[in-house]
């Protein structure tokens, strides 16, 4: 999707959080793919999981650790509405990214965005940056304020 790396770029620069966008000319799709690129371990990995308030119709995001599951019960408590899975259109029309290449920031519509407590205990963590093979490092809390989200218990 033309423009959605520069996007990524554009809103840490806003953010104060100082990223590196590394295109690995390799699928950096799935948070194993992503930790095999990156040398790191899955678990350092962020998930920008995407869901979809059954009330409002919005758009939710939930950044999680790559070897943990997305708890949907307490995702919807701090959501405030029921939740289910998205349709990739409208992930790639809001969010601008297509899946794979979510980003948890520079997203073209604004989006609730909560992170698991558990990404926290990571020095460093990696995350999609726009594209199927493009990721970027940061420190755990950095990377939550740039995404403005509310950190919460989000996994089992
Ligand atoms: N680039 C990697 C990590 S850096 C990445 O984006 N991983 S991810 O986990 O955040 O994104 C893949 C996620 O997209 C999957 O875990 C899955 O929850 C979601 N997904 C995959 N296929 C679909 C689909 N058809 N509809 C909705 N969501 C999907």
């Amino acid at each position: 999707m033309a423009g959605s790396i520069e996007r990524v770029t554009r809103a840490a620069a806003e953010a104060g959080l100082d990223i590196e966008v590394r295109r690995m000319g390799a699928s950096t799709r799935t948070a194993d793919e992503a930790a095999q690129q990156c040398g790191c371990s899955v678990a350092q990995i962020v998930k920008s999981l995407i869901f979809r308030g059954e009330s409002s119709g919005k758009l939710y995001l939930f950044l999680i650790s790559g070897t943990k599951r997305l708890d949907i019960d307490k995702a919807a408590s701090v959501a405030g509405e029921a939740l289910s899975r998205a349709e990739p259109r409208q992930i790639r029309d809001e969010t601008g990214f297509a899946i794979g290449g979510v980003s948890p920031i520079g997203h073209l519509v604004a989006i609730p965005a909560f992170a698991d407590e558990t990404l926290l205990g990571f020095d460093r963590v990696w995350a999609a940056a726009g594209a199927h093979d493009a990721v970027f490092a940061a420190a755990p809390a950095a990377l939550v304020d740039a995404a403005r989200a509310v950190v919460a218990p989000l996994t089992s």
